[in-house]
């Protein structure tokens, strides 16, 4: 294998030492440690990289059985079938194996996007060698994500804040932005009054007020989980969980639910998915789709306006003889009305009460950010009929009203369990707060 195949290490440390030589001069001891924290995260991560991609070569390599001279075309072969699987809704294993192998390996630059996410996660206590290209991927797509809310909200906050200390002035602009950006009456009036007392008590210059801020957004969203008892959310191993996602129309509840099969599938769980969302034909058909792009069986009917329940009935007792831990039932967001709606949670619920009175049962309202505050008032009216124990916040990824996570957490009193970023399988993850807050405030 020449070397001009595997990525090229020079020219990362070349960029490298450019960020270094920029920015020796002016940091602090603090930023120093970070930076040098990100510098040996990025070395084992490329490390990493480079041995999976010598490993998909070789593989590669023996599958053919080609010898030196043909290898090239190899490798064409290869990256034609990585490219056309991409298209592909039915992968197969191998292929699945060697599109994540290629998606992993987007690295990129040590650049500040790199750092960014590097901080966020030394700030949290990881090591260097423990984090994965996928936490870095990830917290790169959050803050991405965020870019549009944050636009509205931080740039006009930094430039009220200044570089004095805050002012009771501040505080009112303060007010009127965090409302803007959907954060909700409630967790407003809260964030403001904590940092009128304390500006009562001392001066406050505008680095402190900002980390005050962000401690007090943190708050608003950890209260409903830690009432939960429950920091993440994960089924329980051995036993029968059942998650219903629930939602109106269009939030992302079966792309939602395609994603949690795959997730649940990495962490060991066995799973099976039933399709109970038969208001639309074209509803069982994408399950399907994202069934088979899980690897997870889905219990389907599909007579139009087949009964949901009757659904969920043949799921139950399917979960039941394979010993499933986690069955994910996606629900219909339409009916003619919205009671109809609810009735037919409320009776999907009695089935399981009846049939599995034992299984630990979650209801997740999925809602789309970009809706805002029409989301909150989705959380309030299936917060009384649906029994709601969680929400999914999906479309972070563009959305310019990421502020609605305060406005659920601090008026539905619900816990956000889960955050969607984007299509692929792998842009679900579980909520973090810390890595929330720091990536909707990410500019300072
Ligand atoms: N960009 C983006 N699109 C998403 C996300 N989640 C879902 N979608 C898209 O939103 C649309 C509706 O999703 P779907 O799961 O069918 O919604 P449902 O009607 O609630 O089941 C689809 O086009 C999805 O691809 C996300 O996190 N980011
Ligand atoms: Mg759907």
């Amino acid at each position: 294998m020449s070397s001009d195949e595997l990525p090229n290490n020079q020219n990362a440390l070349s960029s490298k030492e450019t960020i270094e030589e920029n920015q020796s001069d002016n940091l602090n001891l603090e930023e120093q440690e970070s930076l040098d924290w990100a510098k040996q995260a990025f070395e084992k991560l490329k490390q990493k990289q480079l041995e999976k991609k010598e490993a998909l070569f070789k593989e590669s390599n023996s599958l053919a059985q080609v010898t030196e001279e043909t290898q090239e075309t190899n490798n064409l072969q290869l990256k034609n079938k990585i490219n056309n699987v991409d298209k592909d809704d039915c992968l197969n294993d191998s292929s699945k194996d060697i599109l994540k192998d290629i998606e992993d390996s987007g690295l990129g630059e040590f650049d500040d996007s790199f750092t960014w996410s590097a901080g966020v996660l030394a700030a949290q206590g990881k090591e260097p060698d423990s984090i994965s290209l996928e936490d870095i991927d990830w917290l790169k797509r959050l803050r991405q994500g965020l870019e549009k809310t944050r636009k509205g909200f931080v740039t006009d906050l930094l430039e009220k804040f200044g570089d004095d200390p805050l002012t009771p002035e501040v505080l009112d602009d303060l007010e009127a932005l965090l409302l803007r950006a959907d954060v909700g009456v409630n967790a407003t009036d809260q964030i403001i009054t904590a940092l009128r007392r304390r500006l009562n008590e001392e001066v406050l210059d505008s680095k402190e007020g900002f980390r005050f801020l962000k401690q007090q957004l943190c708050q608003i969203v950890n209260k409903p989980i830690k009432n939960s008892n429950q920091e993440v959310l994960a089924p329980k191993h051995k036993s029968l969980n059942i998650w219903l996602l629930v939602g109106v129309n269009g939030v992302g509840k079966t792309t939602t639910l395609g994603k949690l099969a795959h997730l649940a599938l990495r962490s060991g769980y066995t799973a099976l998915i039933a399709a109970a969302d038969t208001f639309r034909a074209a509803a069982v058909q994408q399950v399907q789709i994202w069934g088979r792009r899980s690897g997870v069986s889905v219990i389907a009917n599909e007579t139009p306006n087949a009964d949901p329940a009757a659904i969920v009935f043949d799921a139950i007792g399917a979960a039941k003889s394979k010993e499933i831990e986690l069955l994910l039932v996606d629900t219909a967001g339409r009916l003619q009305t919205k009671n109809n709606l609810m009735e037919e949670l409320a009776k999907i619920r009695r089935i399981i009460d009846r049939l599995a009175p034992e299984a630990i049962v979650e209801s997740l309202l999925v809602l789309d950010a970009s809706q805002g505050q029409n989301g909150l008032n989705q959380a309030m009216s299936f917060a009384e009929s649906a029994n709601l124990t969680g929400v999914v916040i999906t479309k972070l990824d563009g959305s310019s009203r990421g502020g609605v996570a305060f406005a659920v957490a601090s008026e539905a009193k619900l816990p956000i369990r889960f955050i969607g970023a984007g299509e692929r399988l792998q842009d679900l993850k579980p909520f973090n707060s810390f890595e929330f807050v720091e990536a909707l405030l990410a500019n300072r």
